[in-house]
């Protein structure tokens, strides 16, 4: 069974809720980020929060130790179950990171490999697999690969191991679910999902091809 994430990317407040509250029985979690934050303010975290679904907080959080505290104590006091940091910061700014999230009790997970094009520019010889290796060293609970390369979520699997891995990508940046679903723990669908006519029955559709 693969996990299916709905990255909520919508900039207004009351069409994010109205989407959560349709694709709710469809999803394993939600994942907000500074589209929705920005435009609506952290508080929305307590109204989606109602949905009963596992928070994710995008925030690619890439800073000093000391920030990236400060940042992690505001997520989770928000309430967020979880955190997206950046991992080329270096061992002591994840570990911060980590730390922090589960002394809030809640989980930290670093980016290995970005799922755009561009992406390439600087994720390749070797990279990924260095940041994979800080999230294991940190404690991370898990990483983000890419859907849209399957062959390299399959390649940082046989580093991570049992840990999760979550890849963003599929629909609309032209990654195919039925490629990735089998390495992946989970999918992170934004755009094919809030942009469908019916965003109910996109991540229905999607959520059918997860439990495959
Ligand atoms: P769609 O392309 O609309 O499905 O959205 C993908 C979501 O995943 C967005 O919220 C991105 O910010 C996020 N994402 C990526 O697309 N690529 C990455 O490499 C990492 C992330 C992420 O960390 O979630």
């Amino acid at each position: 069974m693969t996990e299916l994430i709905l990255a909520l990317d919508v900039t207004e407040r009351a069409r994010a809720v109205s989407i959560a509250r349709a694709c709710a029985p469809y999803l394993d979690a939600i994942k907000i980020g500074y589209p929705l934050v920005l435009a609506a303010g952290l508080g929305l975290a307590r109204e989606i929060g109602e949905f009963r679904l596992p928070l994710i907080a995008d925030f690619k959080v890439a800073d000093i130790p000391n920030t990236n505290r400060l940042i992690t104590d505001l997520v989770f006091s928000a309430g967020f179950s979880a955190v997206i940091c950046h991992g080329f910061t270096g061992r002591d700014a994840v570990q911060a990171c980590v730390e922090n999230s589960h002394l809030h009790g809640g989980l930290c997970y670093v980016v290995a490999e970005m799922s755009h094009p561009g992406a390439t520019e600087f994720f390749h010889g070797g990279v990924a697999e260095k940041l994979t290796q800080v999230a294991i060293a940190c404690k991370a609970d898990g990483i983000i690969a890419p859907a849209t390369r399957p062959e390299r979520a399959k390649k940082l699997r046989s580093i991570i191991g049992q840990k999760k891995i979550y890849a963003p990508g599929v629909g609309a940046q032209g990654g195919d679910i039925r490629a990735v679903a089998g390495i992946v723990d989970g999918i992170i669908v934004g755009r094919a999902i809030y942009e469908a006519d019916s965003p109910a029955t996109a991540s229905k559709d999607f959520a059918r091809i997860c439990k495959m």
